[in-house]
C-alpha cells in the first residue's frame, strides 16, 4: 500500500508563507505579534489593558476562536481596529488563515497587530503564523508546572507574561521555580510577572514593546 506524508509539506508550505508575511510586514513598519495562552488565562484582559496604556501607538488585534465575537467585540469597544476570526473548529491558526485576517483586517496605518490565538497550550505552538514575536501567558491559578507539561509553547516563545500575579497569596505558584524551568526550556526567553486587573508590573512588558516596534 502506497502512503504518502502529508504533514511535512503543509508544514513547508506553511513555513514558507509564514516567512513572507513576516517579510512582507516588516516592510510596511508593522510589528505583528502572536499570544497564544489557555482559555481564560487573561489574554483578551491583557490586550485591553495594552491597548488602553498605549492608546499613542495605532494597534490591531485579530481575534481568533472557535465561535462567537465577544472577543472582538470587547476590543472594538475600546476604539481599536479589530476582526474576529472564525476557525471552523481548528485549534490554531496557520499562516494562512493569518493572511486572509490581515486582508480583513487592514495593515495600512498600524504600529503594531496582535493575534489572540486560539486558547490552548498545544496546537498554536505547532505552527508558524508569520509573526514576529510568539508572545505567550500563563496565569498564576494554572500552575508553575505548565513548562514541565507544555514544554514547546515555553520553547517556541519569545515573549512569557506571567498573569494574574495579584492572585499569588491564594495560590501555590512559585515564581522562581517558574522562571527556573522556563529559562532551562529557553534561556533567551523574556519573562514579565504582571497583573492586567491591578496594572503591577505593565509598564515592563509595554516597555519591552515600545522597543520592539519598527521605527515610524
Ligand atoms: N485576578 C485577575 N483576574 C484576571 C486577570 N486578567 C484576567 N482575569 C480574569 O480571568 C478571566 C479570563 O480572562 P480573559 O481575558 O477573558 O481570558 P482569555 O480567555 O485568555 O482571553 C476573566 O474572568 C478575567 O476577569 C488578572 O490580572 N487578575
Ligand atoms: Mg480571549
Amino acid at each position: 500500500m502506497k502512503v504518502i506524508q502529508v504533514d511535512k509539506f503543509i508544514s513547508e508550505a506553511n513555513d514558507k508563507d509564514a516567512a513572507r508575511l513576516r517579510a512582507q510586514l516588516k516592510e510596511k513598519g508593522v510589528l505583528f505579534l502572536n499570544l497564544m495562552s489557555s482559555p481564560g488565562s487573561g489574554k483578551t484582559t491583557f490586550l485591553s489593558r495594552t491597548l488602553k496604556d498605549l492608546s499613542d501607538l495605532r494597534l490591531g488585534v485579530m481575534e481568533a476562536d472557535i465561535a462567537s465575537t465577544v472577543d472582538a467585540e470587547r476590543i472594538a469597544a475600546l476604539g481599536a481596529r479589530s476582526i474576529q476570526v472564525h476557525t471552523g473548529g481548528m485549534c490554531h491558526m496557520d499562516a494562512g488563515m493569518t493572511g486572509a485576517a490581515l486582508e480583513g483586517l487592514g495593515t495600512d496605518e498600524l504600529d503594531i497587530i496582535f493575534l489572540e490565538n486560539v486558547g490552548n497550550l498545544i496546537c498554536p505552538a505547532e505552527f508558524d503564523t508569520g509573526a514576529h514575536k510568539n508572545v505567550m501567558i500563563l496565569s498564576v491559578p494554572e500552575g508553575d508546572d505548565k513548562p514541565l507539561k507544555y514544554p514547546l509553547m515555553f520553547e517556541q516563545s519569545d515573549v512569557l507574561i506571567i498573569s494574574k500575579t495579584d492572585a499569588l497569596p491564594y495560590f501555590n505558584f512559585d515564581l522562581e521555580k517558574c522562571r527556573e524551568r522556563v529559562r532551562r526550556l529557553n534561556p533567551a526567553i523574556e519573562i514579565f510577572p504582571l497583573s492586567a486587573k491591578t496594572g503591577e508590573g505593565m509598564e515592563a512588558w509595554e516597555a519591552w514593546l515600545r522597543k520592539n516596534i519598527f521605527s515610524r
